[in-house]
């Protein structure tokens, strides 16, 4: 059977290429979910001339016009929820109901930012000078480059491209190259709920070919990016060279305290959740669980007992809690990764590559006992379901390990006293703070991101958006007398 055949698309165009890259189900190696037709730099700088084209239009379109695109792409979004969801856990290994929430989470991200779209933006003020008006308004930033990872296929591209759009910039988007489809198919929707030609283009290409264009083009105003620290790093060096506003959400290493006094049950579903949900491929993963002496043993013997239980699987097969690690080279990082932590003392329990009905990148979830700060799995982004444990005396030590981590992105505490969750909120180096909840799983309407090497620029999503994807202009007028 072939497979379905993916293009960029610039300016309302398919543009072909003759190099294909297969989207491979690491469910099923042998399941090619759809090919890719993989752009060069000149079809990247035809995206950018397309978007650039575009955006006077787009920009004096009237809030209602945008919020009805972005309005409709969401209905249609949720209405496909179920096949959206399927394609998406069939490219990316996420279980089913992960895929169809994250499909579902992309939707009313639509439908948020079509809401934000109408809001008021701006304010009238006196002068503090006599007889002067003062308004800030705000502009939308032009030409926004848009290069997404592959662990959140549709949910990231929804929340960079609908703030986007509602503020009136125009869009040249890179999804990852390991998983076009579900990407693709949100361009497509966004596109036929009534963008005009040009304002969301999108190039299927690899960093290395397409990158320099996306981050270099002088046309382009602002750039925001999520993935890697290293590959963020090398955007914002390249960003400067044009001056371009730039946005990263790059790796978090964020820890989980459960103290003492915390409730047995919620913390080991907290734990579980927060760092083996998405096959802990999530950069709000709980990756350091950090555990105070008086509840360690009972902690991690009903850990143990939830793990064994703990299926692993087909991602679309129903009922399994875990899918397969995303492609190869993921799954050696993670193995690396538990080789490193037994090399330096720990005592890995789990992590093995398993096999299932069909060739798969299959890895079942890891704990990793009797680890101390400084070991590599503990400062080191995993990307995988591994969880280390870091055995300390007392709240206070619990809060220095967890504040020690570089990538602060999130942190959790797992407690029933209110003088401790309160002292962790206030007192937590991380961007997003989590009481008797996973690490991992966001709200859309509130300000995501992290601090130290985990995040730069505005915050994404919700009330923050508007920081990043305009620009303010303040303009002082003397009306004169009547
Ligand atoms: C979530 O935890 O709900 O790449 C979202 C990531 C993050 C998104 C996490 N930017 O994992």
């Amino acid at each position: 059977m072939s497979s379905r055949t993916l293009t960029s698309i610039v300016a309302g165009q398919s543009v072909g290429s003759g190099a294909d890259r297969p989207d491979v189900n690491p469910s099923d190696l042998g399941d090619v979910v759809v090919v890719s037709s993989v752009a060069d730099a000149e079809v990247a700088s035809a995206a950018v001339a397309a978007a650039a084209e575009a955006f006077p239009g787009w920009s004096r379109t009237t809030p209602w016009q945008r919020a009805e695109v972005l309005d409709r792409a969401g209905s249609e979004v949720l209405a496909r929820a179920d096949e959206l969801g399927d394609l998406l856990a069939r490219e990316e290994g996420k279980t089913l109901p992960e895929a169809r929430g994250e499909v579902v989470r992309a939707g009313q991200i639509l439908k948020y930012f079509a809401g934000v779209a109408l809001q008021p933006h701006g304010q009238a003020l006196d002068s503090v000078r006599p007889g002067i008006e003062v308004t800030v308004t705000r502009e939308p930033v032009g030409v926004v480059s848009i290069i997404t990872p592959w662990n959140f296929p549709i949910a990231i591209p929804a929340w960079k491209i609908a703030p986007a759009l509602a503020f009136g910039n125009t869009v040249v988007f890179k999804p990852a190259d390991l998983v076009p489809g579900s990407a693709w198919e949100l361009v497509d929707i966004l596109n036929r709920a009534g963008l005009p030609v040009g304002a969301l283009n999108i190039v299927l290409g690899k960093g290395s070919q397409v990158g320099p264009v996306l981050t270099g083009d002088p046309a382009i105003s602002a750039i925001t990016f999520t993935g890697s620290v290293e590959t963020g790093q090398g955007i914002l060096q390249a960003a400067a060279a044009t001056r371009k506003k730039v946005q990263l959400e790059l790796g978090g290493k964020n820890p989980l305290i459960v103290c003492d006094d915390a409730d047995l049950g919620v913390a080991v579903e907290v734990a579980i959740q927060g760092s083996f949900g998405s096959t802990g491929q999530r950069c709000t993963a709980s990756s350091v669980l950090v555990v105070t002496d008086g509840i360690h043993d009972a902690l991690i013997e009903a850990i143990r007992a939830r793990m064994s239980g703990w299926t692993v699987g087909d991602a679309r097969q129903a009922g399994i809690d875990m899918g397969p690690v995303v492609d190869a080279s993921q799954l050696e990082q993670d193995l690396r990764y538990l080789e490193i932590a037994r090399a330096e003392g720990g005592a890995v329990i789990g992590g093995e590559v398993v096999e299932r009905g069909t060739p798969g990148h299959y890895l079942t979830p890891a704990l990793v006992l009797g680890t101390s700060p400084e070991h590599t799995i503990n400062r080191e982004e995993v990307f995988g379901p591994v969880l280390s444990v870091v055995r300390v005396a007392d709240y206070e030590q619990a809060l220095a390990v967890a504040n020690a981590s570089t990538m602060n992105l999130s942190a959790g505490i797992c407690t029933t006293s209110l003088a401790k969750a309160s002292h962790f909120r206030r007192a937590s180096k991380a961007g997003m703070v989590m009481v008797n909840l996973p690490t991992a799983g966001v709200d859309f309407h509130v300000p995501f991101g992290g601090r130290g090497d985990s995040s730069y620029g505005p915050r994404e999503q919700g009330t923050a958006a508007e920081e990043f994807f305009t620009t303010s202009k303040t303009a002082y007028v003397l009306p004169g007398t009547p």
